[in-house]
């Protein structure tokens, strides 16, 4: 079944009018339904907020998609950093394919290399097929750790998770719909309206913090399968976490390739600076939908005290102690 395309990023979501009356379209009416900040549509399944339109193809991809032992899946909760990371694990995994001065990264944007399972494969076919694309795959998705299939939780296959602080989180993302201004019929909240839907977790792929716990307790767990990054920590010593990532997906740089400089190489060739200056993320767009550029926004560490107050923080603060309290996950803000 071809459907409606829905790019990247808790997608695109241009109407839903052409929602099939069939079961999930059952199902649907089921679900307790609310609106996202943006005025998106919500429902709610299996604890989190998900997006009607994007609804169908994560059902799609929990059914359908089988996971090899060679794939590396980047997960996220949206804003987080995802961009950055698919940049980096392309480059890490096929720095002995392309030099980088060949690197497709310099043409092409990184959610082109590296899809998204829910927002671009499973939203353009109910089952694609997707044995043809060489090993290692690199999948990303914002699915909740419980939604994801059996096929990418149990076998050898590795889960990058990235997470940020959601104060720089709920920015990012409100400046993100507001540039491409997704949702044509749809009115946003006001800023006090739409954190306040936020912090009770009402937000497409939230609450954010069952999000987060969710990777957090598997990392815990497992933590050769999940490796769990903070973005924060990305930005203040990439040399070691490209390192770290490397040696995670089974890449390690050999110690010729660290005297080379190659890690410096790929730090820079991900870098925010570079990779928003190329040509094809300044101008280009992907399927007509998003704008490249919005995907390089500040890419800056605590942005948020330039749009939210001192008590709004607080309010967040309050809110990780009383969730993630005596587990280890802890952001500095
Ligand atoms: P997605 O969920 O839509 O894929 P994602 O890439 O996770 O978005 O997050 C975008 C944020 O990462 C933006 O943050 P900002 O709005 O606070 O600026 C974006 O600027 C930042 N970003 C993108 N690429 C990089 C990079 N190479 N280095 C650091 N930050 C980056």
């Amino acid at each position: 079944m071809e459907k409606k395309e829905d790019p990247n990023c808790n997608s695109a979501e241009v109407d839903n009018n052409n929602t099939p009356k069939d079961e999930i379209h059952e199902l649907l009416q089921t679900l307790e339904q609310q609106t996202n900040w943006d005025g998106r549509p919500l429902v709610k399944y299996d604890g989190f907020w998900l997006t009607v339109l994007s609804f169908r193809s994560i059902l799609s991809t929990q059914k359908y998609f089988k996971a090899k032992d060679s794939d590396v899946i980047l997960t996220s909760f949206p804003k987080s950093g995802t961009t950055w990371l698919k940049a980096l694990t392309f480059s890490i995994v096929n720095r002995n394919v392309y030099t980088i001065d060949q690197n497709p990264l310099l043409t092409c944007n990184p959610h082109t290399l590296v899809p998204s399972l829910e927002h671009h494969l499973y939203s353009l076919q109910e089952n694609p097929n997707l044995q043809h694309i060489p090993s290692p795959r690199i999948f990303s998705t914002h699915m909740p750790l419980s939604i994801l299939h059996d096929s990418i939780r149990d076998p050898e296959c590795k889960i990058i998770y990235i997470c940020r602080s959601p104060l720089d989180v709920f920015i990012s993302s409100r400046h993100f719909w507001l540039e491409n201004k997704i949702g044509k019929d749809a009115v946003p909240l006001e800023l006090d309206e739409a954190f306040d839907r936020f912090c009770q977790g009402i937000h497409s792929s939230g609450p954010f913090w069952d999000h987060m716990l969710g990777y957090w307790n598997a990392h815990l767990k497992n933590p050769e399968k999940v490796l769990f990054l903070k973005y924060e920590d990305l930005k203040q010593d990439i040399t070691f976490y490209i390192k770290k990532i490397a040696e995670f997906m089974g890449y390690p740089f050999t110690e010729e390739e660290e005297k080379q400089g190659l890690i410096d190489e790929i730090a820079k060739l991900c870098s925010f600076e570079n990779l928003k200056n190329l040509e094809v993320n300044k101008n280009g767009d992907i399927r007509g939908v998003l704008k490249n550029s919005s995907f390089f926004r500040k890419g800056k560490v605590g942005d948020w005290t330039n749009y939210l107050t001192p008590d709004m923080a607080e309010r967040i603060k309050k809110i990780m102690e009383s969730k993630f309290g005596g587990c280890g996950l802890i952001f500095k803000i």
